[in-house]
């Protein structure tokens, strides 16, 4: 139910206009926006995490070898992302991989944010975006040709670009992360793009893993929501018209080495991280090779120019920082 405050924060024009550039910058983006999420008042205690594995970590060679080897995929599987706008994917890493991509994400965040967010709990969702560019370890997942290969064959397109990387922290005790597709924060003119979304840990229901509606074709049902850019009132309104509909929602664990690749249009929320260890991830987005920039990107594409710096809008968006990640032999491009 919307509040009386809801109801007249909906009709005043600023509250819903969006249509104004982001000018701050990528974390007040992630702080302004987490904070759209509707949250239970009364809040499950934190509980404490498993240990994490205690596996060999491999040598850069051996992560570099397993970043470039492809990743094929059945019919079934093409299939259920075209039809769902999801998929997840077990087994797309090696254990090892995984974990000392984490160490990595871990140390980029304290030096950023000053905290270690596995052990101090400030109950934020910490981002880094474009970190690729100048750290050759994230430079090798980022670009990953296994990455771009499956993203490529789920969405069907000879070729891909990287849009943005995006080192993601849920801190112990951050809240949901709101109902929304990306869609809204792309402004590519393409709806040929998708975000593999690398969990750094196991991710069990209790940290709050990536969650999806589905079939694709739910977000239809919430075409009608307006947007509003303070309160809780948009992610309260999908709710309330998924649960209306009976919208099934995969909200299910990661295991070590899973990926899950999401379409622009699906919905996806993620519920609050509730154990004492940050849920580390990294949320790579790629489009199809050609795609253009909108006409009028708005507020909610973010820092997008940061990403694809001296395109227009209008153009086709293929700056330095827009590589093609796969096919290989396209890379150099
Ligand atoms: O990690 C999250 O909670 C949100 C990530 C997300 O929405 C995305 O990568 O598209």
């Amino acid at each position: 139910m919307k509040t009386s405050r809801d109801k007249l924060i909906s009709k005043t024009s600023d509250a819903t206009d969006i249509s104004k550039p982001w000018d701050k910058d990528n974390q007040a983006w992630w702080d302004w926006y987490v904070g759209l999420a509707d949250n239970d008042i009364k809040k499950d205690p934190i509980i404490a995490a498993e240990p994490l594995p205690d596996v060999t970590i491999p040598g850069d060679d051996e992560v570099l070898s397993e970043l470039t080897e492809t990743y094929p995929l059945t019919n079934d599987q093409i299939l259920f992302f075209k039809k769902n706008g999801f998929i997840k994917l077990k087994k797309v890493f090696s254990p090892g991989v995984v974990l000392k991509l984490r160490a990595e994400l871990i140390n980029l965040l304290k030096k950023e944010f000053n905290v270690d967010p596995d052990k101090e709990a400030h109950d934020r969702f910490l981002s880094l975006e474009m970190i690729w560019p100048k750290n050759k370890f994230l430079r090798a997942y980022v670009l990953s040709p296994r990455l771009g290969q499956i993203s490529a064959n789920l969405l069907g397109v000879p070729a891909v670009r990287l849009y943005h990387d995006n080192v993601l922290a849920k801190q112990a005790g951050c809240g949901r992360t709101p109902w929304h597709f990306d869609d809204h924060h792309f402004p590519l003119d393409t709806n040929d793009v998708v975000t593999a979304w690398v969990p750094a840990q196991p991710t069990p229901i209790e940290m709050g893993p990536l969650s999806f509606a589905y079939p694709l074709d739910v977000h239809k049902l919430v075409n009608a929501v307006t947007f509003e850019k303070t309160g809780t009132g948009y992610d309260r309104g999908v709710s309330e018209v998924f649960k209306k509909n009976s919208v099934t929602v995969n909200e299910t664990p990661f295991e070590l080495g899973e990926v899950s690749f999401h379409h622009n249009l699906n919905f996806h929320t993620a519920s609050r991280n509730r154990t004492n260890r940050s849920r580390v991830a990294l949320a790579n987005t790629y489009f199809r090779d050609g795609a253009r920039v909108i006409s009028n990107p708005t507020m909610v594409s973010g820092d997008w120019q940061k990403f694809m710096p001296n395109v227009n809008p209008g153009e086709v968006a293929a700056s330095p920082l827009n590589p093609i990640c796969w096919p290989l032999n396209d890379k150099k491009k």
